[in-house]
């Protein structure tokens, strides 16, 4: 029998790449650039399935125009907002994606820019680095201090949780909001807030976890930012159209916003320019799942919910 036809849009890990070329028939091009809306269009006609990652838009104007052909979107990111579902639903293609896998990658990135954005990492290794590190003052760079504060989490699925499990190393007193309460053996003591307000006003700290959707997009605009402690620091390793960011400058300018942590931007790639003035934002490229091991583990997980499908079974991560 012959093998099903895949495309992969972009570059992933090596064994993902070996193990589909064993199973599948694969088009795949090692320029690694992103899929336009005219690839995935063509390339619907070619392949009976995708694995594409965040940087393929299947908006349902694409969508409408796939091939019939094109039967399952695997893809490689947990994050499905680059996905119309309903159109997808409608056309009757099936969605998955790599949930569980990427959470710990995640958090320790979004630790890592909390930590950075705390202790004014960026500034510091800018003075070491250009050899400008001529003083020292007892009042020289002197940040936030982590251990003890009290963290906000926006969302409390897997990453979110993963956070909550690396704070508590740091003895930070953990508070989270989410569609619903945890199970207290889950909760782990973290504190719930049935209300987003409710959870501002705590956070000392604030890391969003949460999707993109048409009900969080912007939901950090100035007034939401204003409710939060003076002096607050925001991380984002979820999606950059959570934060109004020209709502988070002004924060930032005026202090109300002590540092931030951004790993998401609305525009990417690229990111916010505005931003680069700023020492105490600390910047990433979108790169919280990027470590070897769970690169490995995502392209497993998109090609074990191909292989589902291909054998008649449900995937196990259908969206
Ligand atoms: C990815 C992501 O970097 O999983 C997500 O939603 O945003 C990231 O893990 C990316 O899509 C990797 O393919």
């Amino acid at each position: 029998m012959s093998k099903p036809v895949i495309w992969i849009t972009r570059t992933l890990s090596e064994a993902t790449l070996e193990r589909a070329r064993r199973d599948y028939e694969v088009i795949w091009d090692a320029t690694d650039t992103p899929g336009s809306a005219d690839d995935i269009i063509a390339m619907s006609a070619q392949v009976d399935g995708i694995i594409p990652c965040h940087s393929e838009h299947f908006s349902a104007a694409v969508v409408e125009q796939l091939d019939p052909r094109l039967k399952i979107i695997a893809n490689h990111s947990v994050g499905v907002d680059h996905c119309d579902l309903s159109a997808l639903r409608s056309r009757g293609i099936i969605v998955t994606n790599t949930p569980g896998v990427l959470s710990d990658a995640t958090a320790e990135l979004a630790m890592m820019l909390m930590l950075c954005a705390a202790r004014k990492a960026v500034a510091g290794d800018r003075i070491v680095r250009s050899g400008a590190w001529n003083f020292w003052s007892p009042a020289f760079l002197v940040g936030k201090q982590v251990t003890g504060a009290r963290l906000g989490i926006i969302g409390m699925g897997g990453v979110g949780c993963a956070m909550a499990r690396k704070a508590r190393g740091f003895d930070m007193q953990i508070h989270y909001h989410n569609r619903s309460r945890l199970a207290p053996e889950v909760e782990h003591g973290a504190i719930f807030h049935d209300t987003l307000d409710g959870l501002l006003a705590v956070s000392d700290f604030l890391s969003l976890h949460c999707p993109s959707t048409p009900q969080t997009v912007g939901m950090m605009n100035a007034s939401r930012i204003a409710q939060l402690p003076a002096g607050a620091i925001l991380v984002n390793t979820a999606r950059g159209n959570l934060i109004d960011e020209a709502a988070l400058l002004a924060a930032i300018q005026s202090g109300q916003i002590a540092a931030a942590g951004l790993d998401c931007f609305c525009a990417e790639p690229g990111g916010n320019a505005e931003f680069s003035d700023h020492e105490n934002i600390v910047m990433m490229p979108h790169v919280g799942s990027a470590t070897v091991k769970t690169r490995d583990a995502m392209g497993a997980k998109a090609l074990d919910n191909l292989d589902a499908f291909f054998r008649g079974d449900t995937p196990p991560d259908l969206v």
